[in-house]
């Protein structure tokens, strides 16, 4: 086939709602908008462990320190299972890892603050996994079928997530005063920054367009951040939590929430990686990395060994 003829081959896929597969001809431009994608995602799935990691020991019971840690691991299988679908794109391990290490690539934005509570464990699965739903839902059905397949597991889980972050905040919302005001606090503090998870609003996205045209998103950021505050606001009246937007206000016309405008100077600041702590996981992961290294010097060795022996 001519480069004309594969071009209308993968458009007649796209408009068909089939997926593209690893071998099939795609356009230097989506696969490196895929790339660029599911490589950031994986990196905020590794990276998302840090801040919950950080409580495992200081859980307050057996029960919730058994399911943090799991919490926790479904993450990393989640990063593993990304990490993999962007190799089938054609970037190796090694090169996905370096770009994360260096600062070249970009995790989710809401890692980089600090979980000072227990209570921040609740709203990091409430509103953060949360919204990771809101936004993966979609992806179930992108056109890269690697990266869509491997969104149907994770998302499974993350639906386990938010529940057991918003049974964490129900708990405290129904428990003593000072627990109460543990779980508003923590709320005041991710709500902004859940928001910001989805994303620059849509006339400052420059990825969108394509993201849409090549039905690698099929909702925009404002889309989704819509859906979330019209899903998460009754959530939070019902446990008797205030949502800290001033602005927020049901509006019959559309059917969903008004509500005020996040703090995008904040956003662009943490992105660029002067977030409160941008650097504190730079540094763990590099170190993970680092004391890592044997444990793939020893798979590398022993894939050798296996290679030469069925070679013989
Ligand atoms: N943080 O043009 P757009 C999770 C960047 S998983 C950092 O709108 P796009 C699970 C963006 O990369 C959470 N950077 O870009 C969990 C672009 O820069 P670039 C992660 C951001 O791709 C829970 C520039 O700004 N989920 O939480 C962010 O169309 C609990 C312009 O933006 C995913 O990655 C941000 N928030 O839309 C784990 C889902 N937003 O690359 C542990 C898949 C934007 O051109 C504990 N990703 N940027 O230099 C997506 O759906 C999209 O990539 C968006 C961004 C929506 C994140």
């Amino acid at each position: 086939m001519n480069s004309t003829q594969l071009e209308q081959n993968f458009e007649s896929k796209l408009a068909k709602n089939e997926t593209i597969e690893p071998k099939d001809w795609m356009p230097d431009n989506y696969r490196k908008h895929l790339i660029r994608q599911v490589s950031q995602h994986a990196h905020s799935e590794v990276v998302g462990m840090l801040p919950e990691g950080n409580w495992i020991t200081r859980a307050p019971s057996l029960r919730r320190k058994m399911v943090l840690l799991a919490k926790v691991q479904d993450e990393g299988g989640h990063g593993l299972y990304l990490y993999s679908a962007a190799e089938t794109l054609g970037i190796t391990r090694n090169e996905l890892i370096d770009q994360l290490l260096t600062g070249k690539a970009k995790y989710s934005s809401i890692f980089n603050y600090p979980t000072l509570t227990w209570a921040d464990i609740g709203a990091i699965g409430w509103l953060v996994d949360g919204a990771a739903i809101m936004n993966q839902v979609m992806l179930q059905r992108t056109s890269y079928g690697p990266y869509a397949r491997a969104m149907v597991r994770i998302c499974k889980e993350e639906s386990f997530h938010q529940r057991q972050g918003y049974e964490i905040m129900c708990v405290l919302a129904k428990g003593t005063t000072e627990q109460k005001a543990m779980a508003q606090d923590a709320l005041n503090r991710w709500w902004w920054p859940s928001l910001m998870m989805f994303g620059p609003t849509d006339d400052k996205s420059p990825n969108t367009a394509n993201a849409i045209k090549w039905k690698i998103k099929r909702e925009s950021n404002d889309e989704l951040r819509q859906k979330f505050v019209n899903q998460t606001q009754p959530q939070a009246e019902l446990i008797g939590l205030h949502v800290p937007d001033k602005d927020l206000k049901w509006n019959e016309a559309k059917k969903g929430f008004d509500f005020g405008t996040p703090d995008w100077d904040e956003f662009y600041q943490v992105i660029a990686g002067n977030g409160p702590c941008n650097k504190a996981r730079l540094t763990a992961r590099q170190k993970a990395h680092d004391n890592g290294a044997w444990v793939r010097e020893a798979a590398a060795s022993y894939a050798k060994k296996h290679m030469s022996t069925v070679a013989a």
